[in-house]
């Protein structure tokens, strides 16, 4: 992954160099990599013939525009991500906008370009990314996380974020992965795939309210107590620690039982799972 995030980027040199800096900056600067880990280990459930490579690059692409994004003045106004000074804070917010903007063609001209041998699963793909990151899943998410930021916690706002923001991005690199592999067309076992994503998806988010809280800014590289000083709604600031961590266990039970039953070579992904309620960044 990380030799593809150098070699099918555009280069810095390139014109525009400043854009083209700021977005490999965003994309090398750090990160767990987990959205295309996900897509790697999801194919290689059922491994056909198809490359991965090109699915989990983009995946990864949109997530980090994302978090750009997310982490300007007018957003979360953050100054560290992934260990290092934010986007707009290494370069300026002007430059911040348009490098989270060219990361989102590029996601789906690396799909296209990837899968232009197979172009029916290739605008299958395309069309799981854009709904995962559109409207109504990660930017409706993060719209409601920013609308509800001072207001008294609402089980089912809190679900929508969570769910849109959080979750639809973790349960596409899952399904994207699958689609990819041998028994990418089985339409029962990419609904159980879809079950198995949504829950890590919640159980990430879950863990993610807890380590607010729990962890450090240098363990988390982004600032900790965050959540609490943007007065953001999380499961901790509603339910309590105890219910929150009670909330991430069970999520994940769910997304390991879901996985079991989809079969296949799955020891990995089960550690991974497992190892995601774990995490300490
Ligand atoms: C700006 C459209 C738009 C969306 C922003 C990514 C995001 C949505 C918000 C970031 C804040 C946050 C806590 C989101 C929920 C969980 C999440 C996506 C955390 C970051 O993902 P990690 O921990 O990050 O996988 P790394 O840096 O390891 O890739």
């Amino acid at each position: 992954m990380e030799k593809h995030l150098v070699s099918d980027l555009p280069k810095s040199s390139e014109r525009p160099e400043r854009l083209h800096e700021a977005m490999n900056y965003s994309l090398r600067v750090g990160g767990k990599r987990l959205r295309p880990v996900l897509v790697l280990a999801s194919y290689d459930l059922f491994p056909g013939t198809l490359n991965p490579t090109h699915a989990a690059l983009a995946v990864e692409i949109i997530h980090t525009y994302s978090l750009i994004h997310d982490d300007l003045p007018a957003m979360d106004d953050s100054d560290l991500r992934r260990g290092s000074p934010t986007c707009h804070r290494a370069y300026d917010e002007a430059t911040a906008i348009l490098a989270g903007d060219a990361l989102i063609p590029l996601a789906f001209e690396v799909i296209a370009h990837g899968y232009r041998d197979s172009p029916e699963l290739g605008l299958k793909l395309v069309s799981i990314l854009a709904n995962a990151s559109g409207s109504k899943k990660l930017v409706g998410g993060q719209m409601e996380d920013l609308l509800a930021e001072g207001k008294s916690p609402e089980e089912d706002t809190l679900s929508f974020v969570h769910a849109n923001k959080t979750a639809a991005m973790i349960e596409a690199s899952l399904v994207m992965g699958f689609m990819l592999g041998s028994k990418g067309q089985d339409i029962e076992l990419i609904n159980k795939v879809t079950k198995a994503g949504n829950s890590l998806g919640l159980a990430f988010q879950a863990v993610d309210d807890l380590l607010d809280v729990t962890s450090t800014t240098e363990k988390l590289g982004k600032d900790a107590a965050h959540d609490k000083e943007a007065n953001k709604m999380t499961w901790v600031n509603m339910v309590g620690l105890e219910k929150a961590r009670l909330l991430a266990e069970e999520y994940t039970e769910c997304a390991l039982s879901t996985l079991r039953e989809v079969g296949g070579d799955y020891p990995f992904l089960l550690d991974l799972f497992s190892y995601m309620l774990r995490r300490e960044n």
